[in-house]
């Protein structure tokens, strides 16, 4: 673990990959399979850690899914399908998979608890528990309901209408899940737009979900049904890519099939700002409920910028990574209306901070963001993860274009949403 330096330093990046697929639709289109009549099939599902638990947990729930190299096969039953599970459901280090688990469970005739790994511990849930038990579910756990180990007895529960303090889909998708057994109508009214990959996935089900600006609202009783699911490429592990291939010296990458849902494209219009040279071609998909397209990115001649308001959302999971891009623009970049990065699966405005200050780039941490100053030549040195897969990925990323070795400790914690990250890498190293 980390003995041995990355071994990449100071190469160029040239060629083409296909991002594995998305994260957060791999999970969701797990859990609307099981809860639709009928079979569901889907291609490009990502086989990372966080998404195979959220497979293990509906396997728990009674579930039969099918897995084989291209596709899971998700043999729905209907709400009814989900069976009280024998024993304690394991999320590990998803965030998605708990929060959304706990709207599910909330209106079924049924007790489960709910664990996951250290980091999960420390991840409010109160956000979630809150909600839920306002429509009727029963939960508890650690510190009157905010930290795991969590239990949750469902049943009969009723519509709400809910304004979340944060935007945060798995809050949202939460309650809407909840919600499609509720009874009456649900509606979540957010401060700012987050993605929207439920509200989207619903309809690609056959259900129904009407949409008013911030407000989403659905009603209880609906049935869903099994259908074909091709996940896009996740946008935020094409994101590392981006940011390499604009940082990196002589470097021209070309990304394919990566999803383009607007509520997700904040490091788009980020990297458009900071002037990169980068061009989309857009792709029609026959199943075209997630936008997707080709991106090519080029080194390029970079600005600093301020990042906030709504645009946080739609770039949340990113910011490790701006961070780096940041350090090798003209000028100084502010973050702010971040506070949601300290309750990731690290405190990503700490863990950012540290770690990028390890490798000589001058960058503060702010109550709500951090600020960087530009044009940093970066050193070298021994860094770690911290078990945070997207600050692995961001210090890997870094190592391309640090002077001296770099040690990466705690680099397993990338196979979380990208498994093949390093070999993908390696694909794209020049061997001039
Ligand atoms: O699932 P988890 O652990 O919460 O994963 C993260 C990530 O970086 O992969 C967050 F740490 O992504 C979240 C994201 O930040 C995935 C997600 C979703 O699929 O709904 C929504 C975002 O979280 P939130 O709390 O803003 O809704």
């Amino acid at each position: 673990m980390g003995s041995k330096p990355l071994e990449y330093n100071q190469h160029s990046l040239t060629g083409e990959i296909t991002v594995p697929g998305d994260k957060s639709i791999s999970h969701r289109s797990v859990m609307f399979g099981a809860i639709a009549e009928g079979d569901t099939t889907v291609t490009g599902f990502l086989l990372g850690d966080d998404c195979l638990n959220t497979v293990a947990c509906f396997r728990q729930l009674g579930v039969d899914i099918q897995q084989t190299e291209d596709k899971l096969v998700i043999h729905g039953k209907g709400w009814s399908g989900l069976k009280e599970p024998k024993e304690v459901l394991d999320v590990g280090n998803s965030g998605t998979t708990i929060r959304l688990l706990m709207g599910l469970l909330a209106g079924r005739e049924s007790h489960s608890t709910i664990i996951g790994d250290e980091s999960i511990g420390k991840r409010p849930m109160t956000r979630v528990t809150k909600p839920l038990t306002e429509m009727g579910a029963q939960i508890d756990g650690r510190q009157n309901g905010e930290y795991t180990p969590l239990s949750i007895r469902g049943g009969q529960i009723k519509g709400i209408t809910y304004h979340p303090s944060v935007a945060s889909a798995q809050v949202k998708s939460s309650i809407l899940l909840a919600g499609l057994q509720a009874e009456g109508r649900t509606t979540v009214i957010e401060p700012e737009k987050s993605r929207d990959h439920t509200e989207r996935m619903i309809r690609q089900f056959g259900g129904i979900v009407e949409e008013d600006g911030l407000s989403v609202s659905v009603k209880g009783g609906q049935t869903l049904k099994g259908t074909t699911i091709h996940v896009p490429g996740d946008i935020s592990s094409a994101a590392f890519f981006l940011v390499a291939g604009a940082i990196v010296p002589n470097s021209s990458i070309i990304l394919k099939n990566v999803g383009l849902n607007p509520t997700r494209t904040g490091i788009i219009d980020v990297l458009k700002e900071m002037g990169a040279d980068m061009t989309i071609e857009m792709k029609s998909d026959e199943n075209n409920f997630e936008p997707v397209g080709d991106i090519t990115i080029k080194t390029s001649n970079l600005k600093g910028m301020t990042i906030g308001g709504d645009l946080i959302p739609r770039l949340i999971d990113e910011i490790p990574v701006i961070a780096l891009l940041a350090s090798q623009a003209e000028g100084q970049t502010i973050i702010r209306d971040a506070q949601e990065l300290k309750v990731k699966e690290t405190n990503r405005i700490d863990t950012v901070v540290n770690e990028l200050s390890k490798l000589g780039v001058a960058i503060k941490a702010t109550e709500d963001g951090m600020v960087i100053q530009g044009n940093n030549r970066l050193t070298g040195g021994t860094v770690s993860s911290h078990g945070d897969h997207r600050i692995g990925m961001m210090l890997a990323v870094a190592a391309l274009i640090c002077e001296n070795e770099v040690f990466l400790q705690e680099k397993e914690s990338i196979s979380v949403s990208y498994p093949q990250f390093f070999n993908d890498l390696q694909q794209l190293i020049a061997t001039d």
